[in-house]
């Protein structure tokens, strides 16, 4: 599979460097639409860099702000509790994140091309809604296989542009809730279970839970690096 062939050398400054041996570059591409990140949180970027304030930014920083997801061999007990808490804790560090900010500042992009945090925000509502029923079909299902999605085209929809945070933030509270109490109550044969995606093969639950689990830092670490690079 093309995510086997990405290697990623972290040099002795901020930036990361991610070079890969596929032949054409994923940049953008569809391939991993609604595998949960973005397709090209695993695709080489160019490491432009951009000015914010006095501080030197580049564009790998801005849309990586805690690394690109490596998905794990193994996980521990220790560690699936560990996601698990993260999961459970996103409504509130998420409702924490978006708190005060008005229409103006919802509707600025987190980057220069990017999502606007309320893009962003309803983004977890499909993304986890997504996951939410990945789980339960590998749960109840033999390794089913399951139904991509174009979330860039989610994305733009007249909803995700324009619908208020608070519909988003209500149903991932709820939902969390619901996720996160199937997710305590699996054993360790549930987690090795899994589903097909027809682009990127056999994914495993352990693996999903260590990806949501980013997931849900990488998005609210967008935000919170809006809002401290804008000072709001
Ligand atoms: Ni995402």
């Amino acid at each position: 599979m093309a995510l086997r062939n990405i290697t990623t050398v972290t040099t002795t400054n901020t930036f990361t460097i991610t070079i890969t041996s596929r032949a054409s570059s994923g940049f953008g591409c569809r391939k991993f639409a609604g595998a949960g990140p973005s397709p090209a949180d695993f695709a080489p970027l160019p490491l432009r860099t951009v000015y914010s304030g006095s501080k030197m930014t580049s564009q790998d920083d801005l849309r990586y702000p805690i690394g690109r997801f490596h998905a794990p061999a193994s996980t521990s007990a220790e560690e699936r509790a560990a996601q698990i808490e993260t999961l459970r804790r996103l409504p509130e560090r998420l409702g924490a994140a978006v708190d005060g900010l008005d229409d103006r500042q919802l509707d600025t992009p987190y980057r220069e091309g990017g999502w606007t945090v309320r893009q962003l925000v309803h983004h977890f509502a499909d993304s986890h809604a997504n996951s939410y029923v990945r789980f339960k079909l590998a749960l109840t299902e033999e390794w089913p296989t399951i139904k991509p999605y174009d979330e860039a085209a989610w994305a733009a929809l007249p909803d995700s542009r324009t619908l208020p945070i608070e519909t988003s933030l209500n149903w991932i509270e709820a939902m969390h809730a619901r996720w996160v109490a199937m997710l305590e109550s699996m054993s360790e044969d549930d987690f090795q279970k899994g589903f097909h995606h027809p682009e990127i093969g056999p994914q495993k639950l352990a693996t999903s839970l260590a990806l949501y689990a980013w997931h849900s830092r990488h998005h609210t670490a967008h935000i919170t690096n809006l809002r401290a690079r804008m000072g709001w």
